[in-house]
């Protein structure tokens, strides 16, 4: 899968690009990342590419030209490719929708200003607004490292078989269990003793039970829309009456 990235700040992202699983699935080849700096296709001499929006009011609007340049050049090479404009008035991501972009060939993404973007870009070029959180970022940058990370882990063979997609927060619809590696205590703070038993049935019970008290204490919106067994149900009664804090 290939990610294009249109922006007035390319700097920003050779950091962030270069390390951790995001880098090493680079340079295994398992994705491409373009960085395009939008200013490079604007054609007048003092290459601007924002001015005054019409009507007035304050800050400055990205203009259409150098983005239309910019998005017709990486069209002409990924003519499939998925345009996302990185906006806080966009569809919210989350889990489902990272899976959903996903299964993308290519992702182009627009990183906008939030004073704005001429609005002839969305129509005549974007295929999805995104945004990333009610919230406001000065540019679309961040947004556009986020979705990118989100979605290329669940690319296949991005994750290592030590890692997996399969047991991250939210990918059954609930948050993480907690996790523990050595030591078996810290300061006074002991491992729960049925991590180290061996059992790998009550192993996996305790985790969907942790997981289900995280979920429930921090979001238990997320509980309504989650298949739970009837082990599940009884759980979740046991926390909801004010119990559930173990055997
Ligand atoms: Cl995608 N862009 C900007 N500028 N601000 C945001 C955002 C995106 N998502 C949340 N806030």
């Amino acid at each position: 899968m290939t990610f294009d990235i249109l922006t007035l700040f390319p700097g920003m992202f050779s950091g962030f690009f270069s390390e951790s699983i995001v880098g090493n699935a680079l340079a295994r080849g398992l994705l491409g990342i373009g960085i395009h700096n939008i200013r490079d296709y604007a054609t007048d001499r003092h290459r601007v590419t924002d001015d005054y929006p019409y009507g007035g009011g304050a800050g400055m609007v990205m203009k259409v030209e150098p983005l239309a340049a910019c998005i017709e050049e990486i069209k002409s090479q990924r003519p499939a490719a998925k345009v996302i404009l990185t906006t806080p008035r966009g569809r919210t991501l989350d889990h489902g929708l990272a899976r959903e972009l996903a299964a993308e060939e290519g992702l182009i993404i627009i990183c906008g200003r939030y004073e704005g973007v001429d609005e002839r870009v969305r129509e005549l070029f974007v295929d999805m607004e995104v945004s990333i959180g009610d919230f406001v970022l000065s540019g679309g940058e961040p947004a556009a490292v986020v979705i990118v990370d989100a979605v290329a882990r669940l690319l296949p063979g991005v994750l290592g078989c030590g890692e997996s997609a399969a047991d991250d927060s939210f990918a059954n619809g609930l948050l993480e269990y907690p996790q523990y590696t050595r030591p078996p205590e810290f300061r006074g703070l002991a491992v729960p003793p049925v991590l180290l038993s061996g059992n790998h049935r009550e192993i996996a019970r305790w985790r969907r039970r942790e997981s289900l008290r995280k979920t429930f204490m921090t979001r238990p919106e997320l509980l309504e829309s989650v298949c739970v067994t009837d082990d599940d149900a009884r759980f979740i009664d046991e926390l909801r009456t004010g119990g559930g804090d173990g055997e």
